[in-house]
């Protein structure tokens, strides 16, 4: 009954794949933020938020359709949206200030522990 043995290698490589989707699938692309900002009601929620050295931070633009932006020179820009989100990862430790480019008084500080 040598017909066993293909089957059985078969069923390994569909394991083997399901395996490699589920990491894939749970990998750097897919995580969760450290922290999340909400863009809405012309400011940003919470306005300051700490994060570790390697994290990221997620943006959702909830304001209606309303169109903003969120960046810090030479460090992130997100562009000028009115939708979705923008997640930036930061990998050096200090304090980053923020803005709104459409809006000069949304401001906002994102700290990077040193830990
Ligand atoms: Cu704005």
């Amino acid at each position: 009954m040598s017909g066993c043995r293909p089957v059985r290698r078969g069923e390994v490589t569909f394991v083997l794949s399901v395996a490699l989707v589920s990491a894939v699938a749970c990998g750097p692309g897919a995580a969760e933020p450290d922290a999340v900002v909400t863009v809405g009601h012309l400011a940003f929620g919470p306005s300051e938020v700490t994060i570790p050295t390697g994290g990221s931070v997620r943006w959702e633009f909830e304001d209606g359709g309303l169109l903003h932006q969120v960046g810090a020179p030479g460090e992130f820009d997100s562009g000028v949206t009115g939708a979705g989100s923008f997640t930036h990862t930061f990998e050096r430790p200090g304090v980053y200030e923020y803005t709104c480019s459409v809006h000069r008084y949304m401001v906002g500080a994102v700290t990077v522990t040193d830990d």
